[in-house]
C-alpha cells in the first residue's frame, strides 16, 4: 500500500540545460525579483533604490514536474543572475527545510557560493560546474552568485521537506557575501542587519 501512494509520477527522462537553466519536460518555474527579497538584504535603502530602478530579476528555479509528496525526489535548477544591492551580491532568499531532511546541489554554470547555518555555525562551500554539495538536515542553505555570469545549479531533495523562509528573515545566515578584494568577502555576523565582526572566508573559486 505504502508502495501505491508513493508511485503518483509515472517515469520519466528528462533534458537539463546547463546553458539556461531550462528542465524538460518543465514543471512550475519561479521568479524572484529584488522586491521579493524584502527584509534579505543589510541594507534596506539600497534594496528600494534597487526596486525603483526597475526591479531586476534576482533569481529563477526551473523545477521538475515531480509531486512534492512524500517518498518523491524533487529536482530544479536555480539561475542566480549576476548582480549586487548595494555591495551585497545577487542570492536566493534561503530557508530551512521543516523537515529533518538533506539536500544536494551540483554546480551547472557559473560559479557560486553555497552558504550553511544551523543556527550557530555558518559554512561557505563553493561550487562550480561538476562541483557538488550536501546539504545536511537542519542546516539553513542559501546561494549567492559572486560573478558577473549567470550561477546555475541542480537541487534534488526529499518531497514533504517544507520550507521555512521566515526564520531566515528573523535569524539571517550568519553570514553575507559582499564584493571584496578581486571576487568576494564573507561578512561574519549573526542578526539579519547586524554585523558583528568580519572575516576573510572561503578563498575565492578557482578560474
Ligand atoms: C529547494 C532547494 C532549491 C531552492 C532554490 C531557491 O529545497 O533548496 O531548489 O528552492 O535554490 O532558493 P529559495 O531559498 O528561494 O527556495
Ligand atoms: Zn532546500
Amino acid at each position: 500500500m505504502g508502495e501505491a501512494m508513493t508511485r503518483t509520477v509515472q517515469p520519466f527522462g528528462a533534458i537539463l540545460s546547463s546553458a539556461t537553466g531550462a528542465i524538460l519536460p518543465a514543471g512550475p518555474i519561479t521568479e524572484r525579483h529584488v522586491s521579493d527579497m524584502g527584509g534579505l538584504y543589510k541594507d534596506e535603502t539600497d534594496w528600494r533604490k534597487a526596486i525603483d530602478a526597475g526591479d531586476p530579476l534576482v533569481y529563477r528555479v526551473d523545477a521538475a514536474p515531480v509531486l512534492d509528496a512524500y517518498g518523491q525526489l524533487l529536482f530544479s535548477i536555480t539561475t542566480i543572475e549576476p548582480g549586487a544591492i548595494g555591495s551585497e551580491f545577487f542570492m536566493t532568499k534561503g530557508h530551512w527545510h521543516t523537515e529533518p531532511v538533506g539536500e544536494f546541489y551540483l554546480g551547472l554554470s557559473g560559479q557560486g557560493l553555497l552558504l550553511l547555518f544551523d543556527g550557530q555555525e555558518h559554512l561557505s562551500l563553493e561550487l562550480a560546474p561538476g562541483t557538488a554539495g550536501y546539504i545536511p538536515p537542519g542546516w539553513a542553505h542559501r546561494t549567492v552568485n559572486p560573478r558577473t555570469e549567470p550561477f546555475r545549479f541542480l537541487a534534488v531533495y526529499p518531497g514533504g521537506a517544507g520550507h521555512d523562509y521566515e526564520r531566515v528573515v528573523r535569524e539571517g545566515m550568519g553570514a553575507r557575501v559582499v564584493r571584496g578584494g578581486t571576487t568576494y568577502h564573507i561578512e561574519v555576523g549573526l542578526g539579519p542587519r547586524s554585523m558583528t565582526s568580519e572575516n576573510d572566508g572561503a578563498a575565492p573559486p578557482t578560474k
